[in-house]
């Protein structure tokens, strides 16, 4: 399928800004990082990424407004448009060598989800979508998987970090989903693994602690390859809760079930 005006730009913003994540990727003792919490960094890498994302769009779209992880809000003359944007979501991994990191770039339009791309420039993995025609991979269309068994399914996680998060209600949540699935896997990128549940590879993801950037992209791709998101109470509103539960439908509700399971404990 011919990749609309709107998918186009964004797709070559997040190329560009690619590009020069992966020279930066291959050096990474060159870099400038900074400290912006305990544990939590930021590199120039981030910071070039999110400018070079921000002219393209700008170029092409002048009016839009922006949230973006590093720089903050900016309202455009067009007030129902809105970019939101993680230059590198995956930063962590990133300053280790780690080759699991991603771009994602959504466009909200009056407080919906209109289309979302995740791109990874290590490993030239990208994900697209927009609202109403499907979602696709590297332009192969995804679903996600149809397992519904949940004693077979693969389970990514978010592990809450230093300054996100609290370990206690976290491990009884862990303790809770492992004993009842096959397997639990983090990338390190709430980015990358809501687009692994979009293409099948996992079957389920849930994550507390996340800002918009992290989610808007992924959650339009999940649910255009035929998912389901919720925050963390089933409800629709990721955003300020920051909670996440991804899936097919049967499975969302076992992982739903599973932590409100863990809040008892
Ligand atoms: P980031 O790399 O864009 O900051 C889910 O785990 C999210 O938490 C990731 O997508 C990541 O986004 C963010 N994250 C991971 N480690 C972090 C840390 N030490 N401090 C702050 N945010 C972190
Ligand atoms: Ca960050
Ligand atoms: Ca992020
Ligand atoms: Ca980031």
């Amino acid at each position: 399928m011919a990749r609309s005006a709107l998918l186009n730009v964004m797709v070559q913003a997040a190329l560009k800004a690619g590009r020069r994540l992966s020279r930066d990727f291959g050096e990474l003792e060159n870099l400038q990082v900074s400290r912006k919490g305990p544990g939590d960094f930021v590199s120039s890498a981030d910071l070039q990424a999110e400018q070079t994302i921000k002219e393209e769009l700008q170029k092409a779209r002048p009016n839009f407004g922006f949230l973006m992880e590093e720089s903050g809000e900016h309202e455009g003359a067009d007030k129902s448009h809105r970019w939101i944007i993680d230059p590198l979501d995956g930063t962590t991994n990133f300053l280790h060598g780690i080759p699991m990191f991603a771009i994602s770039i959504a466009l909200e339009h009056e407080g919906r989800i209109v289309a979302g791309i995740i791109y990874n420039p290590a490993t030239d993995d990208l994900f697209t979508a927009e609202r109403g025609r499907g979602a696709f991979y590297n332009d192969r269309r995804m679903r996600v998987a149809a397992r519904d068994d949940f004693h077979d399914c693969v389970i990514a996680t978010g592990v809450p970090h230093l300054g996100r998060g609290r370990h206690k209600p976290y491990l009884d949540q862990l303790e809770t989903i492992m004993a009842d699935v096959s397997g639990l896997r983090s990338t390190g990128s709430a980015a990358l693994d809501m687009a692994y549940v979009a293409t099948g590879r996992f079957d389920g993801y849930w994550e507390e602690f996340l800002y918009p950037w992290d989610v808007a992209a992924g959650i339009l791709l999940v649910r255009e390859a035929g998912g389901f998101v919720t925050d963390i109470n089933g409800g629709d509103d990721m955003f300020k809760s920051g909670s996440v539960i991804a899936a097919n439908e049967a499975i969302r509700r076992h992982i739903q079930h599973g932590l409100k399971k863990a809040q008892n404990k």
